[in-house]
């Protein structure tokens, strides 16, 4: 068995090129690494002939905070395996896996360098046609495949086993759930934003909600999530869109992913206030960024209901009037997750660059202001929100 060692550019060309055939690279091999994510080494190993993959790697610690936090390498054996079933039912929006060593806790990966990172893209004020219902579509649809409307008991309970992941569940657990909700440590905001803080700890009705989304994500192993889909885990272009990077995935509620994604569009909506001067621009990209939210909720909705009328193997589940009321269910809780998502990604550990980047420190206090308020209301409100519909006039009533 091959004993695990931190690669370095020189280690990572080598594994590489014992394997070369397999990727079809071409001597001589070139490597360098350049993640700048918040866990792993990401390598690209690209040949004479600029054909190139992409070798990554878990770290045995969280690399945006170092070896005081050790974190599981089995990690990358999770990221793998869920990568390959998701890419099973949605190959078109799944980045492909070429190789994978868990004992070496790597992976190699078909490189998207020809893409652009959603965030990155975004916060240039790039736009693209086919995000929305693409990520619709493979939340959807990976979403009821691995469910108990399809999966036999045996099956689905086999899997939920094999994807428990409690270390990674634990970081959304606590920098989701718990963090922004008290004092801690890893938090962090400007002092010129405790008021605000303090007054999302002391709604006792908040901290209420937050409490049944944590009970949610503890306890409803609904379907194999991807567990992270912020717009730094998708690439785009304007015909293509690939998620990558489900290292947190596990069973959990529907709901998660889809509220991940779309707070992730809101946080970029509300950080366009100040990222573009010219008002009719930020209109433009604020208009788009809300009928991509709108699209997406719209074809969720559609596409897991006609999934599950069509194609439910469950003689009880597919029942119509409980399909309706358990999509109504899947909303609900993406609203909630969504707010939650607003809220730690202001005041917790992991920002985004969305916000963090603005340069004029009054503006940013004042988007993370926004958020922070849009985050409460959508948990506060989740249960009034259903549908599509009501879902998005609670937006609609909420953004400036
Ligand atoms: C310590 S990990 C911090 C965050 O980065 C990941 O991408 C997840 O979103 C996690 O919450
Ligand atoms: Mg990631």
């Amino acid at each position: 068995m091959t004993q695990y060692s931190v690669f370095d550019s020189e280690k990572a060309l080598d594994y590489v090129a014992s394997l070369a055939p397999l990727f079809d690279l071409q001597a001589p091999l070139n490597c360098y690494e350049f993640g700048d994510g918040n866990l792993n080494l990401v390598f690209r190993v690209s040949d004479s002939t600029s054909r190139s993959i992409i070798l990554k790697q878990a770290l045995p610690y969280a690399r945006c905070v170092g070896e005081s936090w050790p974190l599981t390498l089995d990690r990358a054996r999770i990221e793998a395996s869920v990568l390959k079933l998701h890419s099973a039912i949605c190959p078109e929006t799944t980045v492909k896996v070429l190789h994978q060593n868990n004992q070496l806790a790597l992976t190699i990966l078909e490189d998207l360098g020809q893409l652009a990172i959603l965030r990155t893209a975004l916060n240039n004020s790039e736009t693209f046609p086919k995000l929305s219902k693409d990520i619709a579509t493979h939340l959807a649809t990976t979403s009821f495949n691995y469910s108990d409307f399809v999966l036999t008991p045996a099956k689905k309970k086999s899997l939920v086993s094999e994807f428990l992941n409690p270390e990674l569940c634990a970081i959304t657990e606590e920098l989701f759930f718990d963090d922004p909700y008290h004092q801690h440590e890893r938090n962090n905001f400007p002092t010129t934003l405790t008021e605000h803080v303090n007054a999302l700890r002391s709604n006792t009705h908040l901290r209420f909600e937050v409490a049944k989304l944590k009970a949610k994500f503890l306890s409803s192993p609904q379907t194999l999530l991807h567990g992270d889909v912020h717009t730094g885990s998708i690439f785009v272009d304007a015909n293509t869109t690939k998620v990558i990077d489900p290292e947190f995935g596990f069973f959990g509620p529907i709901g998660f992913d889809l509220g991940s994604f779309i707070g992730n569009l809101l946080l970029n909506y509300c950080a366009q206030q100040a990222r573009i001067e010219s008002l009719p621009q930020r209109r433009q990209m604020q208009t788009y960024l809300i009928s991509c939210i709108a699209e997406c909720l719209y074809t969720f909705e559609q596409s897991w209901n006609a999934l599950a009328n069509a194609h439910s193997q469950d003689v009880t589940l597919r029942d119509p009037v409980y399909i309706e009321y358990f999509v109504g269910s899947i909303i609900q809780d993406a609203v909630g997750y969504c707010g939650t998502e607003l809220i730690r990604r202001t005041i917790g550990l992991a920002h985004v660059a969305d916000i963090d980047t603005i340069e004029d420190e009054q503006a940013r206090l004042a988007v993370a202001q926004h958020t922070l308020f849009i985050g409460e209301q959508l948990i506060l409100n989740s249960s009034s929100c259903t549908s599509q519909k009501q879902t998005m006039q609670l937006l609609l009533s909420l953004l400036n």
